[in-house]
């Protein structure tokens, strides 16, 4: 497939409610859309780097520079066969994950397309359905808080993660826990900690959580393997899990039990399936984390949890639980029984509306190959 233009769309999508973390509160969420064009088709990748450093280094901005200036210039009017091939012409630039990933997911819409496949069944995908929990955010009493998973559970979603910090932890899942003694729980820090918190930290053993997410610092592998061997509950990690490498090198050390993996915060959907592969050889789950992503981000994220080693329940939820009009026909929906259906169509399987893209849209920005200079042309004019 040539890349014939590469289209940058800054969008802005506001939350239907505030998500509060350990460390930041989003009520609106911009992100970049970026649409690769070719030979008559679109393929659709999301950026998820937020608005501010917060969650990872990467932000709106940094992004754009980094796909405008850098990563589509790499790849404009070439033609790529495969996700290696494209992977390896931006292997030269260093880091920014999240910009690449976003270039990648649309790369690989395409590729779906033009084989008339889904993109779960390109990735690999064994499953129709995947298991839908959803993400908690901080609230600002435990009545809210009890009231609130009250409804979500009410809903269907299988699996209630709650976000923790310094004083909003032990005494807000004990008032759970006494509330909801056998639902499948557990507990995101977003790097909330540190191991001199290990004595505080123990005291999580007393919940029977499913698993305890990134409680360390967001870089940090070794006093998260000094931590795990002093807890009961497994550590899954997140944000500490940048690349193939630091999955291999946690599990090594044993850093973690668990791996939630995120396209954009590995570098891209091939990165996230190698993640996967790994851990299915060495027997460890893994789900797939969210970002408060768009439709298009989410649908990508859908396909990916197909494979087989996504065995526990993912922050994918529902459509309606990030957006009162998503970017995207049809919204995901939470079936009866807890579960997204995996789309069949090609590609994402879904259908970008073009005016709710079009309103949600800040900026854009259409690249085309850089024209050849020919010869005798230089210092001419
Ligand atoms: O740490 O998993 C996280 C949202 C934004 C940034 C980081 C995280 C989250 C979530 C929500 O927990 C997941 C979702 O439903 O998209
Ligand atoms: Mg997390």
């Amino acid at each position: 497939m040539r890349l014939e233009t590469i289209e940058l769309r800054q969008i802005t999508m506001e939350l239907v409610e505030p998500f509060e973390t350990s460390g930041w509160r989003e009520t609106v969420r911009p992100c970049i859309i970026v649409t690769v064009y070719s030979d008559g088709l679109a393929g659709y990748g999301e950026c998820v780097a937020g608005a501010g450093p917060w969650y990872s280094y990467e932000t709106v901005e940094t992004a754009w520079h980094v796909l405008k200036d850098f990563l589509a210039p790499a790849v404009l009017g070439q033609d790529f066969t495969s996700a290696e091939e494209l992977q390896a012409k931006l292997k030269p630039i260093r880091g920014h994950p999240m910009a690449k990933a976003a270039l990648e997911a649309a790369f690989w819409d395409l590729l779906a397309q033009a084989q008339n496949i889904s993109l779960a069944r390109l990735l690999g995908g064994t499953k129709d359905r995947i298991e839908s929990g959803i993400s908690i955010g901080i609230q600002k009493d435990i009545p809210s808080l009890l009231e609130t998973i009250e409804h979500r559970l009410a809903q269907g979603y299988k699996r209630i993660k709650l976000k923790i910090k310094p004083g909003w932890d032990l005494e807000v899942l004990r008032a759970v826990r006494r509330r909801f003694p056998d639902i499948d729980l557990m507990a995101d820090a977003n790097a909330a900690y540190t191991i001199a918190d290990l004595p505080h930290l123990r005291q999580l053993d007393e919940f029977g959580l499913l698993m305890v997410e990134q409680p360390l610092d967001y870089d940090d592998l070794v006093d998260h393997s000094r931590l795990q061997r002093e807890l009961q509950t497994p550590i899954c990690l997140d944000e500490s899990i940048k690349t193939p490498d630091d999955a291999r090198k946690a599990l090594d050390i044993g850093a973690c039990r668990i791996i939630n993996i995120k396209p954009g915060r590995v570098g891209g959907l091939l990165n996230a399936k190698r993640i996967h592969d790994l851990c299915w050889e060495r027997g460890v789950p893994v789900w797939c984390g969210g970002m408060l992503e768009t439709g298009i981000g989410r649908a990508t994220n859908v396909a990916l949890a197909s494979l087989p080693n996504f065995v526990l329940p993912n922050d994918i939820s529902a459509s309606a639980r990030y957006w009162r009009e998503d970017i995207i026909e049809p919204p995901f929906v939470l079936e009866h029984d807890g579960t997204i259906t995996v789309p069949t169509g090609p590609g994402l399987g879904v259908r970008v509306v073009p005016e709710r893209l079009e309103r949600a849209t800040q900026r854009r920005l259409a690249l085309t190959p850089a024209p050849l200079s020919l010869p005798g042309e230089r210092g001419r004019g």
